[in-house]
């Protein structure tokens, strides 16, 4: 309970912050810049929609310099409540239209005030083609790559891509998200930044997603993980669940720490999450244990190297065309 006020106390102050920024609650909140973050927005398509997340993907155009236009995607979710606020909330009488009432059962219309209403809105602009399909739906198809299908095929692959991990340069070098760095370890070897992930809105424990990113470039993924690497992992590991019971009150029994296998990002990286929470991304065929993968490479520092690793791609992934071009799947 002490947590969750702690964490109540924290939404509360970043509200009063970021009125504080905006001067006043009324003004429209843009981005650093000052530039609102989707100029003149127009739809292209719904890509995916979820009616029990509540979520939806949108693809759609904005205005970008002078006459060109951009590609921008957008997640649009609704917050989780918050016990706090919402009892609050009910406590002060609020207005309830009665849509139903029968014996004991009744449904009401309750239009909460706009501090409750918060919709968190990620933007990806300009937007690569990929991060487009990435959020359209489509049909799945597991690979079992060999050690040597990664050198001959997915390798190549991931070279001749030209997919931008600048984001992840700048968090490193603390040109973005400074302020939300959680835990530093700056050795260049065996170091690692971690921070919120930024499906999370830091509001509530019950969703926790943070990342920690490797200070050492060049790690791409689990494949060239070898035992050289157990001192950075074993660092991720106890150094990361040590920061997170600080800050969070989450124990390292109420985590999910794991790496994607692949991962959308070629910089090596590691995932942790709150146990209860069912975040994307968790399946059998993505995810691996973090705990696993240091004692697999403990056993076996060629593990990840000669393993076949089973994963999941999608019918438009231009790996799968490599995959069935090489007669391989
Ligand atoms: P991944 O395993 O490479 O792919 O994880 P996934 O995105 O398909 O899960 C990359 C992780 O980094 C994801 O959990 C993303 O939500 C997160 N992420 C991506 N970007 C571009 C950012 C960012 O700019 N800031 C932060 N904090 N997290 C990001």
């Amino acid at each position: 309970m002490e947590h969750s006020n702690t964490m109540a106390e924290k939404g509360e102050k970043r509200k009063r912050d970021d009125e504080a920024d905006n001067n006043g609650p009324g003004k429209k909140e843009t981005s650093a810049g000052g530039e609102h973050p989707l100029p003149g927005f127009r739809l292209s398509a719904v890509l995916r929609e979820s009616a029990r997340d509540k979520t939806i993907f949108l693809h759609g155009k904005v205005n970008g310099d002078g006459e060109a236009t951009e590609d921008a995607v957008v997640i649009m979710e609704r917050a989780p409540f918050q016990a706090e606020s919402v009892s609050n909330l009910l406590g002060n009488n609020p207005a309830m239209t009665v849509q139903l009432k029968n014996d004991i059962y009744g449904v009401y219309h309750l239009s909460p005030p706009a501090e409750l209403n918060d919709i968190k809105t990620t933007v990806i602009r300009p937007a690569t083609e990929k991060h487009i399909k990435k959020y359209l739906h489509q049909e799945v198809y597991l690979i079992q790559e060999k050690g040597e299908d990664y050198k001959n095929i997915t390798l190549p692959f991931i070279e001749s891509q030209s997919s931008s991990i600048q984001w992840v340069y700048n968090i490193l070098e603390k040109k973005a998200e400074a302020d939300r760095i959680v835990y530093e370890n700056s050795d260049p070897e065996n170091g690692f930044l971690l921070l919120p992930d930024f499906k999370w809105n830091q509001k509530q424990v019950e969703d926790l997603y943070l990342i920690a990113i490797s200070q050492k470039r060049g790690i791409k993924s689990l494949r060239d993980l070898t035992a050289d690497h157990l001192p950075l992992l074993r660092n991720i590991l106890q150094e990361g669940t040590e920061a997170i019971l600080k800050r969070y009150k989450l124990q390292a029994n109420q985590l999910r720490i794991f790496l994607h296998y692949q991962p959308s990002y070629y910089h090596l990286h590691v995932h942790f999450t709150a146990l209860g929470h069912d975040a994307p991304g968790i399946t059998v065929e993505r995810a691996h244990l973090l705990s696993d993968v240091i004692q697999n490479l403990e056993m076996n520092s060629r593990y990840y190297e000669t393993r076949t690793l089973t994963y999941a791609l999608r019918e438009d992934d231009a790996l799968l065309k490599c995959f069935k071009d090489s007669g391989k799947c």
